[in-house]
């Protein structure tokens, strides 16, 4: 007798663990242990990244998807790039860009949306979205061709200003409306810098979760504008807009301007390689995290006393800083704060719980 799987694993199609269920938007196994499913998403334990270098596995890699992982042929995939913007339309298998000149950079993706809970956990206000921890974030080195190679192949017009990038996934339907393809306009001037459009995850095809086969990548910025399952890019010498840069992605509320402010750059961040509310056992120990922000951490610096800092000693700098700090730990609870260069005590309150940057008070039980 030959299983079901025994038959599927014959026919060379993949059987995933019966845990991949929790959420069916992801293809990926979602152990417990490492991440924690948050409707169609799924968010990386900080406790996971213990041992873990700098670049994080994709078996550990948050995942955040508006609807369902599409499984994409490759061998018919084609990247289309025209609009007002461009004086030469291309349309580009893999192969071809593949062949194009490519570089590799360690860059963080995080969700605008990181840390949205602490909103109203620390700050007693009430925001809407995915109630993410701080485990919406990771760093891997993505291999690509730079967007501004594949705009300057295709007769990019001095006069372009907008890039809309968009995904292959399904329509993205919100409240009984079709807001369509996950797309948002990128500025020319981010597009020429340091963005990619990547093949490559830490030295692999990209994986289908995270946008196999190409994705951008936009250092610095919330993750939304590194779009996955890339299949459009439009070059536009008029501004372009989708509900993820005129309704998602703004900061709205009485701090705000009427139309809310465009978020763009991520804000700096820190957080403990710790569960949250772990049990720990008394006596020496070293803490460790880490740091990152878009143009980089400079000090890093640990409070475990609820008064007192002390400088946390980096351990690695590369996409985001790994740091360490030698703890000695008495039994009893207590709340561990980090906080990186000038991370506030309070972040400014948005409607939709963006960019929550202030330092978190992380509990932990010292038996
Ligand atoms: N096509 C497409 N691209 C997308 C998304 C999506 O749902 N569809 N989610 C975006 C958001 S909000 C984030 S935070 C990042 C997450 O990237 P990851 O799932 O590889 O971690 O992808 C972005 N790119
Ligand atoms: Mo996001």
């Amino acid at each position: 007798m030959i299983s079901r799987r025994g038959v599927l694993i014959a026919a060379g199609l993949t059987v995933l663990p019966s845990r991949a269920v929790a959420a069916p938007s992801i293809v990926k196994p979602l152990p417990a242990s490492d991440f924690i499913v948050r409707g169609t998403n799924a968010e990386t334990r900080w406790e996971a990244l213990r041992d873990v270098g700098s670049l994080v596995p994709v078996s550990k890699f948050f995942v955040r998807n508006h609807t369902s992982t599409p499984v994409l042929d490759a061998t018919s995939w084609r990247l289309e790039i025209f609009g007002s913007g461009v004086t030469r339309p291309l349309s580009l298998s893999l192969r071809d860009l593949r062949a194009l000149p490519s570089c590799s950079v360690e860059a963080v993706i995080e969700c605008a949306g990181n840390g949205r809970s602490f909103f109203t956990s620390q700050q007693g206000q009430n925001v809407a979205g995915t109630p993410w921890t701080l485990g919406a974030v990771g760093n891997a080195r993505w291999r690509g061709v730079p967007l501004g190679v594949l705009l300057r192949l295709a007769g990019l017009r001095r006069s372009a200003v907008d890039v809309l990038p968009a995904g292959l996934d399904p329509e993205y339907v919100t409240g009984g409306v079709n807001l369509g393809r996950v797309r948002r306009p990128l500025p020319v001037s981010k597009a020429l810098d340091d963005v990619l459009v990547a093949y490559e995850m830490n030295g692999a095809d990209l994986p289908v979760d995270h946008g196999y086969p190409a994705r951008l990548v936009v250092p610095g910025w919330a993750g939304i504008a590194s779009i996955k399952w890339l299949g459009s890019l439009e070059v536009s010498t008029t501004p372009l807009h989708s509900p993820w840069d005129t309704d998602f992605y703004r900061l709205l509320g009485p701090s705000y301007p009427a139309e809310g402010t465009l978020v763009t750059s991520q804000v700096t961040k820190s957080a403990f390689e710790l569960g949250w509310g772990a049990t720990l056992p008394a006596g020496r120990r070293l803490l460790t995290g880490r740091a990152w922000g878009p143009a980089g951490v400079r000090r890093v610096s640990v409070s475990t006393d609820g008064r007192t800092w002390r400088r946390a000693t980096p351990v690695s700098r590369d996409g985001w800083t790994r740091w360490q700090i030698p703890w000695l730990a008495t039994p009893g609870e207590h709340v561990l704060r980090v906080r990186a260069d000038d991370q506030p005590e309070v972040a400014p309150c948005n409607t939709q719980g963006y960019l929550f940057g202030a330092v978190v008070r992380h509990p932990v039980t010292v038996v």
